[in-house]
């Protein structure tokens, strides 16, 4: 892909609008120029969606499932150029931008194309009464993903929403616009019907993403981002009472039992709280950890955070990425030294990294491992989104469930046991969208996914996304009796 990015309407490149950069958070260097879309752009993007919405909503489901898999083939052909995009973007490794982020977008679509061709429709008989529903496209979806894992999280919303009808109007981070960018020019080359897709960039608040989501003509709004975005959003489309689905902030627990496998507790929390900068969702911020072997879980990972490897992206055993802005960096920074402030003992890391080289223009920060902060230190209570986690040692079940829980968040949370009825309980008691049990982030695509109190609000994933993305219709019929 260029330099330049444009918007994407109607099957088409558009280069309207002021231009702004982004920058590479590994050098901190500009990477491109990128469009932003003003409201006239917008109204042009969504009256693209609302021209294809017939044609697109009234092919079968088999046909339009067929369009999600040649995306997906079409993702696989352009594998490259879409892992060098993500990379230019974020300056996550290239070990998990070829395994993680690209994989997983063409499996959204594929996953999708599955899901809704086996989807049934219900049925219910009464003596002399039959009620079916018929499912419809909401019409055309706002679509608004944050810059984290970029191709990941917003095929993981267009797969579904397209499967099921919709046309859309996607809107990327303004940190990381390049692989939607080429998301689209894929959707061109496979000859997609102009309109079904459109993509524009720019800002949030008081910018493209706040004019799409206000926009009159916008049916429904799909968002992943900060807890606070979703309720400036849930706001601004309460007057015309548009359906939101919205997968928020964490700040996730990690209960680790005396009774587990250290081993596994340990290198498993290196990958929760560490992959991706620390930068997921779904990362774990707090760990509790059972009195008896909180010294030993504590040091051992401290020692791994310490081993984590800044390499530049395209080195293979490269671990460790920046963050996405200097701004991020500063806010993670931020939380250091408040954590030094409330009296925290710094295990590991608590700092930036120096290099000797361009590096030291990036958004790098230290793995940082922290002790000894009150159960209500803000450090323990808002979500960082960075590299760093807080450990704490519990002495019951009851007070590590109790822990765990008390936060404004529920999004995810990881348990570490061999023993399984605890497994089982602990899970359940859990106040979590999704609890994983001697794992983290192990993802089956047919299962429920969102989280519950500041976390979101609904659930996508499976059938689940499909009932987001359309509106069931019951018809109800009076059969007369004897009449067969
Ligand atoms: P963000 O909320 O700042 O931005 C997300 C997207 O919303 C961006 O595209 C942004 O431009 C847009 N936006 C911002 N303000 C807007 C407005 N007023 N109207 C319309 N659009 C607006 O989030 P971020 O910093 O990009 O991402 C990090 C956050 O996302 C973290 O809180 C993280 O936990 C959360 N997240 C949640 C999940 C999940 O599945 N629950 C997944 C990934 C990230
Ligand atoms: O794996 C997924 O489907 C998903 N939505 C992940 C979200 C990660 C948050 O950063």
């Amino acid at each position: 892909m260029s330099d330049q990015v444009n918007h994407f309407i109607g099957g088409v490149p558009v280069a309207e609008g002021a231009t702004f950069a982004t920058y590479d958070p590994v050098t901190g260097l500009v990477v491109r120029e990128v469009r932003e879309a003003d409201r006239t752009v917008v109204d042009r993007a969504v009256a693209a969606a609302r021209s294809a919405l017939p044609a697109w909503a009234a092919l079968p489901v088999a046909e339009r499932a067929a369009w999600m898999r040649r995306l997906a083939d079409a993702i696989e052909e352009r594998f490259e150029d879409l892992v060098a995009a993500e990379i230019a973007d974020t300056g996550k490794s290239v070990t998990q931008t070829r395994t993680l982020d690209i994989p997983r977008g063409a499996a959204n679509f594929r996953s999708f194309a599955e899901i809704a061709a086996q989807h049934p429709e219900n049925a219910f008989h009464l003596t002399d009464v039959l009620s079916y529903t018929v499912r419809k496209p909401l019409g055309v979806v706002a679509v608004i993903v944050p810059w984290n894992l970029p191709f990941l999280l917003a095929t993981w919303k267009l797969g579904p929403a397209l499967v099921a009808g919709n046309t859309v109007v996607v809107k990327p981070s303004e940190h990381t616009p390049g692989s939607v960018a080429v998301l689209a020019e894929i959707a061109a080359s496979i000859g997609l019907p102009p309109g079904v897709l459109n993509v524009v960039h720019g800002f949030g608040g008081g910018s493209t993403g706040q004019f799409l989501v206000e926009h009159p003509g916008v049916d429904a709004v799909t968002f992943t981002g900060e807890s606070r975005t979703g309720s400036t959003i849930m706001k601004a489309v309460a007057d015309r009472v548009k359906p939101v689905s919205f997968e928020l902030g964490g700040k996730n627990a990690g209960l680790v039992f005396a009774d587990a496998d250290l081993d596994a507790a340990v290198e498993g929390s290196v990958r929760s709280v560490f992959t991706n900068g620390g930068q997921v969702c779904l990362c774990t911020e707090r760990l509790y950890v059972e009195r008896p072997v909180f010294e030993e879980f504590t040091a051992r990972l401290a020692k791994r955070a310490g081993e984590l490897r800044f390499g530049r992206p395209a080195d293979q055993d490269t671990t460790m990425m920046p963050m996405i802005s200097a701004e991020h960096r500063d806010k993670v920074l931020s939380y250091y030294e408040l954590a030094r402030g409330e009296g925290a003992e710094i295990r590991a890391g608590g700092g930036v990294p120096r290099f000797g080289d361009d590096r030291d223009g990036g958004y790098y920060v230290e793995p940082t491992v922290l002790t000894g902060l009150p159960h209500d230190s803000r450090v323990n209570r808002e979500e960082i989104f960075g590299p760093v986690c807080h450990v704490a040692p519990f002495d019951t079940e009851t007070e590590a469930v109790e822990l765990a829980n008390d936060s404004e968040y529920g999004l995810a949370a990881t348990v570490w046991t061999s023993n399984l009825s605890r497994a089982h309980r602990v899970a359940r008691s859990l106040e979590a969208g999704l609890v994983w049990v001697n794992t983290w982030y192990l993802r089956d695509l047919r299962t429920p996914f969102g989280g519950v109190k500041l976390s979101g609000i609904g659930r996508e994933g499976g059938t689940r996304s499909l009932d987001f993305y359309s509106e069931p219709t019951t018809i109800t019929i009076k059969l007369e009796p004897g009449n067969d």
